[in-house]
């Protein structure tokens, strides 16, 4: 199973993934938790992408698609994966695509996750992480609408809507309903 989680920040994305990755058994490949390992290990590439984090916009998109074409060419990508965060824009959208085309492989679905914006910062304050203050959380949710959801239109064949309000078991029981067989 190759798929795609898309939604705003704080709609769960990374939560689910684990659990959806666990249940499938593929890799869960989240953009964000890769630039934080980076960052911990104060790599270059971590030390780049901690100033647009903070400030609540994108790593520059030739970072990121670099970091996850090295991470899908690794072998326990070859079974599947479950992408989280990535891609965010249009041209991470193409080089995703190149890079399935390359390999002859499609993705399975798109899972969307549809949550309010007050759901997401309650959540987001909630946490606590150092991106997750009142203003940056802001950022983030004008990045989302500008550059990310315009995306959705791309994947309308293989969109898969989930309501993301609720207990987190219940939103893994609705996106296993809707994923393909
Ligand atoms: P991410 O790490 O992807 O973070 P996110 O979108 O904020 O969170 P997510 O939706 O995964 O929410 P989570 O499950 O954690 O991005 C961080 C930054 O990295 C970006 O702003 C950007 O700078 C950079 N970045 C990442 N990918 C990039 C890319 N492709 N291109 C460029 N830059 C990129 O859940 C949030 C909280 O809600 C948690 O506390 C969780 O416990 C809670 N929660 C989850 N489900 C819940 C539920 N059902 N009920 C109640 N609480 C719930």
């Amino acid at each position: 199973m190759r798929l795609v989680l898309v939604g705003p920040p704080g709609a769960g994305k990374g939560t689910q993934a684990e659990r959806m990755a666990a249940r499938l058994d593929v890799p869960h490949i989240s953009t964000g938790d890769l630039f934080r390992a980076n960052l911990k290990e104060e790599t270059p590439l971590g030390v780049e992408a901690k100033r647009y984090m903070d400030a609540g916009d994108l790593v520059p998109d030739e970072v990121t698609v670099a970091m996850v074409r090295e991470r899908l060419t690794e072998p326990d990508a070859a079974k599947g994966f479950i992408l989280d965060g990535f891609p965010r824009t249009a041209p991470q959208a193409e080089s995703l695509a190149g890079l399935l085309e390359e390999q002859g492989l499609q993705l399975d679905a798109v899972v969307e996750f549809v949550v309010p914006d007050e759901v997401v910062v309650a959540r987001l304050m909630g946490r606590g992480r150092s991106d997750d203050t009142e203003d940056v959380i802001i950022r983030r949710q004008q990045v989302y609408r500008d550059d990310t959801a315009p995306l959705l239109a791309f994947y309308a064949d293989r969109l898969i809507r989930v309501d993301a309000v609720g207990t987190v078991e219940e939103i893994t029981e609705r996106v296993f309903d809707a994923l393909p067989t």
